[in-house]
Formats: C-alpha cells, structure tokens, sequence
C-alpha cells in the first residue's frame, strides 16, 4: 500500500504521439516518476523492463488506436492490474464509453485542469490500492499467509483450461499433517497455529516459485506443481517430509516433532484428457491420501491399487 509521508514516488507511463503533450505531462507530474512513448507499439517491450503504476493514454495516435492498446493491457494477464486513465481530445458520450468498455478506469478530456488530472490520478491510484489489497484478502490464509482454497481452484481451474489445449502436464498434491489433534491436545492451540505456519514456511521454500501452495483445510495443505509429473512432484515432496520429519519445532518450552501424510495424481491418472476437472483430480489425490493415512500415516502414495 502507499503510504502517505513515505518517499515512494509512483510510475506513471505516458503514451502520446504528439510531443509536446509528454512533455507537459512530463513536467507537471513533478511529483511522479513520468517516462512517455510516442506509441501504443512500444508497451509490451517497455513493461517488461519497468514497473508501471498507472497509464495515461491518448486515443488518436498513428498505428494502433489507444483503445486497442487498452484492451490488450486490460485483458493480459500480467498487466491488467495497471489502470489505464484515458486523456484524449476525443469527447462526447460513445467515445468516453468506449474508453470504459475498452478497460479505462478514467476519461479526461483535453485541454485538461492540471489540479483536476492530478486529483484523479491519486483516486485512481488510491482506489487501485484498495482493491489490491482486498483481493490479496480475499485470496490469502491469514494464518499461514499461503493462498486459500478459492485461489488455489482459480489457479487449477486455469491450468486445466491450459492443459487442455496444449497438454502441458500438471501434478497435484495433498498433505495432511499425522495426529495434528495431539499437537494441539498436548501444547495448546497457540503451538498448533505455530507449527501450521512453519510447515507452511518450508511448503514455500521447498516448491518452485512457479508452483501453488494453497491452505486447503484446518491442518491440510494442497500443492499445484505446473509442468511436473508425479515422479517429479514426489521426489520434492520426499525432500518435504524429510526435513519436516528430522526438524524439532520449539513452541515455548516444549519441541514439537511431526510427520504428514501425503497423496498425489496427476495427468497419467485421467484417461481421457478432454474430461479432466479439477474434482476429479483432487479426489484421486484425497484417496490416496486416505489410503496414506490407513497404512500407517508418515507415507506419500501416489497410486492406485
Ligand atoms: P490424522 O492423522 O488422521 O490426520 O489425525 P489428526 O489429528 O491430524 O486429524 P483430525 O482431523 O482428527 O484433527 C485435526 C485437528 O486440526 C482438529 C482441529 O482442531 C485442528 N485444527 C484445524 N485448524 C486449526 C488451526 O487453524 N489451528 C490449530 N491450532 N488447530 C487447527
Ligand atoms: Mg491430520
Ligand atoms: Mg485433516
């Protein structure tokens, strides 16, 4: 979030073809980090490189039009999140709703009031840090800081959709940690919270940066290895239970030891891949997960008999 008194000037990116409007915007938006282009052409190859808090976008440029722009950066899924805030000469009703349709979050119309850009540029930064902010709510375990379930569907809802055009692979994996009931029983549940964050500390050390790890229940963590089959997911979960298994976590005065359990499906498991859904994936990983825990506890199965 931004705070206020705190030095951290926000990127504004500017995108006119016509100089003498980036240089104005340029030098009004003192307050900003302010770089221009003088095309919608050079967006992709200058985000790549920068961060980018907020656009502000003309329409008539040569090339692509500033509505086109918008609507590529509103619908990607890497820079969707970046509002757009059109300033153009262009009035009147169907131009400013096509702005809206187009992804804009604001309209300004040429000339403009320097006070009033300025005003809506914080609005409209500030209502973006809200939502940021709920979303990051909504989608995180408070406990454990890791994604919540809902995220976590999001997230394989989307890769099945992927994996079914393309066939990238894609394993899943639950872990549920053995008699966790003990723990709480026998420490408190204070030690019981504490010991659920520092699985979860080594659930995220241990995956890749491009893996999901999300809370799937009380003391059941669920694990989305993208482009991974089991063999593979399996061996990371290995180096997962061994160092759960040889860490003493120490809660006050006491040392807590744990195991878990753990099931694991993937593609090879779904015969026809156009019927793939996430249920059914999940309930292979559930079972085996039950048939961890019936033959002992302290296993990954990632098969079926
Ligand atoms: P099993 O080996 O069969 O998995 O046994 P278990 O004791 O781990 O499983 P059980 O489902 O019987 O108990 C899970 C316990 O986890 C019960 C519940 O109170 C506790 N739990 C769930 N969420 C939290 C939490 O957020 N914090 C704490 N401290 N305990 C929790
Ligand atoms: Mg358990
Ligand atoms: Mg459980």
């Amino acid at each position: 979030m931004h705070k206020k008194g705190i030095l951290m000037k926000r990127n504004i990116l500017v995108i006119d073809d016509e100089p003498t409007n980036r240089f104005l915007l340029e030098n009004i938006l003192c307050e900003y980090n302010v770089a221009s282009l003088d095309s919608g052409n050079k967006i992709w190859n200058f985000l790549e490189n920068n961060k980018v808090d907020l656009i502000l976008l003309d329409i008539m440029m040569p090339g692509e039009d500033g509505y086109h722009v918008a609507e590529k950066i509103s619908t990607n899924e890497m820079y969707k999140d970046i509002p757009i805030i059109f300033l153009t000469a262009k009035d009147g009703g169907l131009s400013i709703k096509k702005g809206f349709d187009s992804g804009g979050y604001d309209y300004i119309i040429k000339p403009f009031d320097q006070i009033a850009l300025k005003a809506r540029i914080e609005k409209v930064m500030e209502k973006k840090d809200i939502e940021r902010d709920l979303r990051k709510k909504s989608i995180t375990d408070p406990l454990t800081n890791l994604y919540n379930r809902r995220y976590f569907f999001e997230r394989l809802d989307k890769q099945i959709e992927h994996t079914k055009r393309t066939c990238d692979i894609f394993s899943i994996a639950i872990l549920d940690i053995d008699y966790f009931k003990i723990v709480n029983d026998m420490y408190g549940h204070l030690a019981g919270d504490y010991v659920l964050q520092e699985l979860a500390n080594t659930l995220t050390k241990y995956i890749r940066p491009y893996d999901i790890v999300a809370r799937y229940g009380g003391e059941e963590f669920i694990i989305l290895f993208v482009e991974c089959e089991k063999n593979e997911s399996r061996e990371i979960i290995q180096r997962i239970k061994n160092k759960i298994e040889t860490s003493d976590f120490q809660f006050e005065n006491n040392t807590i030891n744990l195991t878990f359990s753990c099931g694991i499906s993937d593609m090879s498991d779904i015969k026809d891949k156009n019927t793939i859904d996430s249920n059914a994936i999940i309930k292979l990983a559930d079972d085996r997960l039950l048939a961890a825990k019936k033959s002992g506890r302290n296993t990954i199965i990632d098969s079926s008999e």
